[in-house]
């Protein structure tokens, strides 16, 4: 078996490999044990054809259409990028080569942000794969690829079901000349927490040697103290650190004058000396106006000599014209999506802003034809994911008065529903404005705005009103993440928290003011790597380490599916969300030269345990599962 894992593995077969290859790929010596594949698969899609969200029984898997894959010749080679810079030369130098475009740099989102805000995370790395040489060669101008981080974490081994690593691996093959970036909560790495410090500094260690290049750094109170560990990780990765200030309320409103121009400069002046390569401002929920993003980078460039990276999210639908005065202002790279997966809660259309630049000396540097080819591609591929679409069909300037994180909207809003408030939304939203201000107005950004939206919900399911919260919260219970919040626990907001709604919340429990990160205790990685030995009875990866590290229930959750169901990334995503039609045939490679053909023969009545049989037919034998009905 060991010489069948070594060359069958990608970098064997690319001959990428070199002498320390048995070093440096520990999953080599990951066995599975004896198992056979088909039967897993076969439950798992007898499962899905009978509980998918649209299936009343049987036979609800919607039609789709082949997605429009633009034509890339295998065998051209990849032009260089600015990866060659960064390998050539280092993060300085990438800043500098940066600050010295006259054209404006773009960095394309598709690959996270853009799902992270449409579609709940929820695009899957075979969809990626497909596309990946195609975008890699055809947009080799692109900055970077934001492709990582923020929740596709969690989401791939919670919803997917995917080894997140496996998906950075792989893009990194497909990919090697454009940079990756990621989106790293600070020291809540790519959770909702704040982790030890050395748990930082290895899942930085990792997601460097796994494949990403810039760290776009944040953290959700804009606490610059929470921010160091992560800058100096990077850093000491030779990666390039990009620190980012949240943007948050509106500095044309001088009634908003906690988050004023000088709050933003002086950050941007802290961050610098912090030691960040490039300078985020990350408008999270899209407030910043283009009068504001004006005055906003004019005054930042001024101050500081690192190049500038704006992001922000679509929401109002002022997007393009913020970034057009942005350009104006001299800001130096945007973040945009290929214009299917642009617009509304997630980036603006990187294909949008082209036209709206042209005739101006700052256009972008990129093949429009092609670029318009590739989002047919997620024209396509979009279809499949109609179940998670967030339901936002218009611009929504009420982004403005909420302030709601262009990733936050949908899925307060299905908190919502499911705590049976759906019908009651607009009390929620006012809510949350109400209780920003209550918390002394914040940053509301990942955790930060789930605490915000926690409490929002937390006060209209209760009928409380704000008034109620001062007059009666000795007696209430506040959500666990209210009163973390409160303790210090994800650090200290801008002027402190409110002191009289602090007392009430925490009723005698202690509050920090110091860095968690300096107080947890360092997690022991030798003795995790026992433990994972232990429940799975194999060898782990130091990938798997980390992600057990960060979040133990839901590594070990996904290990529990992987042995009852196998590998379900190599399905396709139809298939892989709503089972099978009636008979239906599809071909499943599930691993190199070796396919599976699977057919959906018939679907058996209801038993009065509340179980079916699904008849299958696979490799033309004939197969059958017993599954629960839960639909
Ligand atoms: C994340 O933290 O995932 C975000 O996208 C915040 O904007
Ligand atoms: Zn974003």
């Amino acid at each position: 078996p060991f010489l069948e894992n070594v060359i069958q593995h990608n970098k064997f077969l690319n001959g990428t490999y070199d002498t320390t290859f048995i070093d440096s790929t520990p999953e080599l010596f990951v066995f599975s044990k004896r198992f056979d594949r088909g039967t897993k698969l076969l439950s798992y899609l007898g499962y899905t054809t009978v509980n998918a969200p649209a299936a009343t029984g049987v036979d609800k898997k919607p039609l789709f259409s082949n997605p429009r894959l633009p034509d890339v010749d295998k065998h051209t080679p990849y032009p260089n990028g600015t990866k060659q810079i960064l390998e050539e030369h280092g993060p300085e130098a990438v800043a500098d080569w940066l600050s010295e475009q006259k054209d404006v740099q773009l960095t394309d989102t598709t690959f996270r942000d853009a799902h992270q805000s449409l579609l709940a995370t929820r695009v899957r790395s075979k969809d990626l794969y497909q596309v990946a040489e195609p975008t890699a060669k055809l947009l080799p101008n692109l900055f970077s690829v934001e492709m990582w981080g923020g929740a596709t974490f969690d989401v791939s081994y919670r919803f997917l079901k995917e080894d997140p690593w496996e998906r950075l691996q792989t893009l990194r093959e497909k990919m090697p000349n454009v940079l990756f970036q990621m989106l790293l909560r600070a020291s809540n790495a790519v959770g909702y927490k704040n982790y030890p410090d050395n748990v930082i500094d290895d899942f930085v260690e990792k997601s460097a040697e796994a494949g990403i290049d810039i760290f776009r750094i944040f953290d959700s109170l804009n606490w610059v103290e929470g921010m160091i560990p992560a800058i100096e990780a990077v850093r000491k990765q030779n990666k390039i650190a990009e620190a980012a200030i949240c943007y948050t309320g509106d500095i044309l409103d001088p009634k908003r004058d906690k988050y004023d121009l000088d709050y933003y400069v002086n950050m941007a002046q802290t961050l610098e000396e912090a030691g960040a390569h490039i300078l985020g401002i990350k408008d999270m929920a899209g407030l910043l106006k283009p009068e504001a993003a004006y005055q906003l980078i004019s005054a930042l460039k001024e101050a500081v000599s690192i190049p500038i990276h704006l992001h922000t999210h679509d929401t109002s639908g002022n997007g393009i014209m913020m970034y057009s005065r942005a350009v104006e202002a001299g800001v130096d790279a945007v973040d945009v999506a290929t214009s299917a997966m642009a617009g509304s809660t997630s980036q603006p259309s990187a294909n949008s802003l082209y036209y709206a630049l042209e005739g101006s000396n700052r256009q972008p540097n990129v093949d429009i034809a092609s670029y318009n080819y590739l989002s047919r591609y997620w024209e396509d591929v979009r279809h499949y994911y109609n179940q998670f679409e967030n339901g936002l069909k218009s611009p929504h300037p009420e982004v403005y008065f909420h302030e709601m994180p262009g990733g936050q909207y949908s899925n307060l809003q299905q908190q919502a529903k499911a705590v049976g408030l759906g019908d009651r939304w607009d009390e929620v939203k006012e809510m949350y404005r109400n209780v920003n201000d209550m918390f002394g107005d914040i940053v509301k950004v990942t955790p930060s705005s789930k605490i915000v939206g926690d409490m929002a919900l937390f006060m209209v399911q209760n009928e409380l009103t704000v008034d109620d919260v001062y007059e009666k919260g000795e007696s209430l219970d506040f959500p666990d993440s209210v009163v973390e919040f409160f303790q210090g626990y994800i650090g200290q907001p801008y002027k402190g928290f409110p002191k009289q709604l602090q007392r009430i919340v925490l009723k005698g429990r202690e509050a920090i003011e110091t860095r968690p990160g300096k107080t947890l205790k360092p997690v022991n990685f030798e003795a995790l790597k026992e433990q994972l030995y232990e429940k799975l009875d194999r060898q782990v990866t130091p990938f798997e380490i980390v992600s057990y590290a960060l979040y133990p229930k839901v590594f070990l959750d996904y290990q529990k599916f992987v042995d009852q169901y196998g590998d379900v990334s190599v399905l396709d995503t139809p298939s892989f969300l709503y089972g099978l039609r009636l008979g239906e045939e599809i071909a499943v490679e599930i691993e190199q030269g070796k396919t599976l053909m699977v057919k959906l023969v018939s679907v058996g009545e209801a038993q009065k345990d509340g179980t079916r049989v699904v008849y299958f037919e696979l490799n033309g034998q004939p197969r059958e599962v017993i599954v629960r009905d839960e639909s």
